[in-house]
């Protein structure tokens, strides 16, 4: 067959390169769409990729779905069917043997028309299709229709096919008009989109991600697996899998190049169709990826060159790294627990990060700008790991290009959070090819670090005792517990692990989060000692900040305190008049159970309760910074019986008051301003218990390092009353008790409510500093205190404020123009006399910024 076809193969090709025709052809389909009800009403603009929701919105029709109590006007939206059109030329590939319609998501029960013919049926939104429509396609004037059936309808009739009520705590079927009618687990679709105890209910439909013709004629690279194996000395082992679709049988050529080196340059005989080629090389002396913090991220420049007759007909082109992550599951050798730990190169360390919600409640939104900045700040703030929780999606590409970048680790769970799930067979084939296609999608990835089952089902299930979670008990019958622990098995202990094995070999599976491990009994255990934990007995369980010391755990995934969003982020959905935090419209923007409540309960332990609105904004961020990183400093204490520390939760999805450090229009809170001090890589973390200080510096450098410890103890206004200093060394990776203090000796004779201790350890390349009261903050007898401020030009749009207190401001928070979440640095204690520089963005002169700096400090609720 080869001889015949070759001579018209050949002839082609030249033909082809002589009139400029391209091997492989790329062509988006996001103009020209329109949208409307299924054959109601006229036909208006679409955005794609886009949502119903958001163009409706674009178009007049419905109001600010964020604005107010907007959301409950807005749930006729999901219970009707909606169509999109656009027209297309597709000129360009009438010289192409192949052409394929690729969809990267749909939003989710959708039926695709092209020039009149069913193409496509889809019910997942996180799969993506590649469909072959050489046959269908024209010159001109092609018409693409989908067809977009309503999510709650179908997930009614899946709920009712399915027999099993089955339980989703967060589903806000009740907003939605359908009272106790829980459809969310049927579907295989964001699971946030139906509510949680932080965002909207807004059930979405829509492109909501590119559709493109892909056209091709010999051969194309259709996925690669480019894998470290192993580092020996100043080696890597590599492997590469390269999928090829080959148009016919024959001999062709393939070339991987790292940084314009050529690392492998093969001979390969395809056959027609899908084809998978495996090659082993040699990296030397490579340039290893490492996480913010423990080295560069490097990131190679890949290009894989497929090649026929010496001609280059497919080349796909990648940034990667170099480096080998695993999760460390290790029995204790005292038999005391199971520790978890992960392993970047062959050390291990302690993970510091927050946990990632999706960014929007209309995913298209989340404009590439958006994602870097919030990536960015997670960076800044010296975290090196996130967790891309399980309630959300599997992001976008370019989510993982900037953990790449940035040296973010990702621990992604699969989209499965807090509910039941269905074990039918139509449901577990669904997620196979769900779990494949994201496998696949995301396994390239250097700042891939763990693939995670779910969120919180196997401690809500207990799959292992049975013994299911308060309120589910006597919820489902002897039998239908079966079928369900079936469900749960079938898909976190065999297709979702199966999969991650067969397509993704180099990354480690847990099955839940959190978890002692699979198989192991809770309950028999102390599950603090094994595996990961959600830590909420702090907040849901209203432990004080004391407790974290009491149970320090092996890797903390979630724990947080909420907080409400400054002001300017409030005025953008509440008016003058609902500013109140009990008022409707502050309530609807509180989705946690007793959200205020607990808020009220932290501050009041710790703090005084502020008679005002905006004082009450401000004080439970103060709380909710106060509380997160009490905990981060006693868990990075507590290392390495305890390696991981990721806070729930780094962002909002509109605005909110919840557990985040940065509000939904990247707002930093208080939280985030004092986490990037608590995550710094040497951390001086004091432990005050009963009349003992225990003095630890703790330290995630590679190397170890000596430094000076300085002690000085000073009152509210400046006087220094003791100072000791001493030598101190720390070993890499390590948490080290340099001195134990007794309180009563140093503080005899002394008002213990109106001195503070500043520790901080000194070092060839940083400080690190904490201040150590001896009394809770209500009891501290703080006044209020004289700011002065110094503005300066810092060129680039850049303004350094220089601020100084005649005596401690506790927590003082600067604003300009009412504004406090875009600085470099804010909320923190400002000692008398101390001058701390800041830097804002901002277009205003010096002269003109100076009028509009206020600021407000915990003294003020005195
Ligand atoms: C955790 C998360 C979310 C929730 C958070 C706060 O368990 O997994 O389900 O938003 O608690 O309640």
């Amino acid at each position: 067959m080869k001889s015949s076809v070759y001579p018209t193969f050949l002839f082609l090709l030249f033909a082809m390169v002589a009139s400029g025709v391209k091997a492989h052809e790329r062509q988006d389909i996001c103009t020209g769409w329109m949208f409307r009800q299924v054959n109601i009403g006229e036909w208006l603009p679409a955005s794609v990729p886009g949502t119903v929701h958001t163009d409706l919105l674009a178009n007049g029709k419905i109001p600010e779905p964020f604005y107010r109590m907007n959301e409950t006007e807005l749930q006729w939206v999901d219970k009707l069917d909606w169509e999109y059109k656009t027209v297309f030329d597709a000129e360009d590939f009438t010289v192409m043997s192949h052409v394929d319609m690729v969809f990267d998501g749909l939003d989710t029960y959708a039926e695709v028309y092209l020039n009149g013919k069913l193409i496509l049926k889809n019910d997942n939104m996180f799969v993506g299709h590649r469909v072959d429509v050489s046959s269908i396609l024209t010159p001109h004037g092609n018409e693409l229709r989908i067809i977009f059936k309503s999510p709650i309808v179908e997930g009614l009739k899946l709920r009712s096919e399915y027999g099993i009520q089955l339980s989703a705590n967060q589903d806000n079927s009740l907003t939605g008009g359908l009272g106790d009618a829980v459809t969310a687990p049927y579907n295989r679709k964001a699971q946030y989109h139906w509510g949680w105890d932080w965002g909207p209910r807004f059930v979405t439909s829509g492109i909501w991600r590119p559709i493109y013709l892909d056209g091709w004629n010999d051969g194309r690279l259709s996925d690669h697996y480019l894998r470290t194996v192993g580092i020996g000395n100043k080696k890597a082992y590599m492997e590469a899998e390269i999928g090829v679709e080959a148009d016919s049988p024959g001999e062709y050529e393939v070339e991987i190049f790292m940084d314009d080196k050529k690392m492998v340059e093969d001979k390969i005989s395809l056959h027609a169709g899908n084809n998978v080629i495996k090659k082993d090389f040699i990296v030397k002396s490579p340039n290893l990826w490492y996480p913010n913090g423990q080295g560069q991220a490097y990131l190679y420049d890949v290009k894989i060159v497929l090649k026929k007759d010496g001609i280059a007909i497919d080349t796909d082109i990648m940034k990667t790294g170099v480096r080998t992550v695993r999760l460390v599951h290790r029995e204790d050798p005292d038999g005391r627990g199971c520790g978890f730990a992960f392993e970047v190169n062959g050390n291990e360390l302690f993970a510091k990060g927050a946990n990632w919600i999706p960014a929007d409640s209309f995913l298209p939104d989340i404009t590439y700008e958006r994602m870097e900045s919030l990536l960015s700040g997670v960076v800044e703030a010296n975290m090196n790991m996130i967790r891309v929780w399980g309630g959300g999606i599997y992001e976008d590409d370019r989510f993982y290009d900037i953990c790449d970048s940035l040296g973010i680790l990702v621990w992604q769970d699969f989209a499965f959070a807090c509910s039941n799930l269905p074990g039918n067979e139509e449901f577990l084939e669904n997620v196979k090819k769900e779990a494949e296609y994201n496998v696949v999608r995301l396994r390239n990835h250097p700042s891939l670090a763990l693939f995670c089952g779910n969120n919180e089902i196997e401690s809500m299930w207990k799959p292992w005792n049975g013994v299911m979670q308060k309120g589910m008990k006597g919820k489902y019958s002897e039998s239908e517990i079966k079928i369900l622990d079936k469900a749960y098995k079938d898909i976190f202990h065999s297709i979702l692990p199966e999969t991650v094995k067969k397509y993704a070999s180099s990354t480690s599976y847990w099955h839940s989060s959190p978890s002692p491990g699979a198989g192991v009994i809770l309950g028999a255990v102390p599950s603090t000692d094994y595996g990961d934990v959600h830590n909420w007995q702090n907040w849901h369980g209203s432990k004080p900040f004391e407790y974290f010391d009491d149970v320090p755990s092996r890797f903390v995934s979630e724990f947080g305190f909420q907080s409400f969003p400054e002001l300017a982020t409030v005025k953008s959905y509440a008016e003058d008049e609902d500013h109140d935090i009990y008022s409707p419209v502050m309530a609807a923007h509180q989705r946690g159970k007793g959200g205020n409540e607990r808020i009220k309960y932290y501050i009041d332990l710790y703090y005084h309760m502020p008679e005002d609105f905006e004082g009450m904004l401000y004080m439970s961020q103060v709380m909710q910074a106060d509380g997160v990183c009490y905990g981060i400093r006693s868990y990075r204490r507590n290392m390495p019986w305890c390696m991981g520390a990721l806070y729930w939760q780094l962002n909002d999805c509109w605005p909110v008051a919840s557990w985040s450090s940065i509000d939904y229009y990247g707002r930093k809170k208080a939280l985030h301003y004092a986490v990037e001090k608590a995550f710094e890589n040497v951390l001086v973390s004091p432990y005050l218990h009963n009349d003992t200080l225990d003095l630890y510096v703790v330290s995630d450098l590679r190397k170890d390092i000596a430094g000076t410890t300085d002690l000085i103890l000073m009152d509210f206004n400046g006087n220094i009353l003791k100072k000791k200093s001493f030598s101190s060394k720390v070993r890499a990776s390590s948490s080290e008790l340099v001195r134990t203090v007794d309180i009563n000796g140093i503080l005899s004779g002394i008002d213990r409510k109106n001195v503070v201790l500043k520790c901080s350890f000194t070092y060839k390349d940083g400080m690190s500093e904490v201040l150590q009261y001896f009394d809770y903050v209500k009891n501290l007898k703080l006044s209020k205190p004289e700011i002065t401020f110094d503005v300066a030009d810092a060129g680039d749009n850049r303004l350094a404020v220089t601020v100084v207190s005649d005596r401690l401001a506790k927590n003082i928070a600067i604003y300009l123009d009412g504004e406090a979440g875009k600085f470099s640095d804010n909320y923190f204690d400002l000692l008398p006399n101390e001058r701390r520089t800041i830097e804002i963005e901002t277009e205003l002169s010096a002269e003109e910024a100076l009028k509009h700096l206020t600021y407000r400090s915990v003294a003020d609720t005195y």
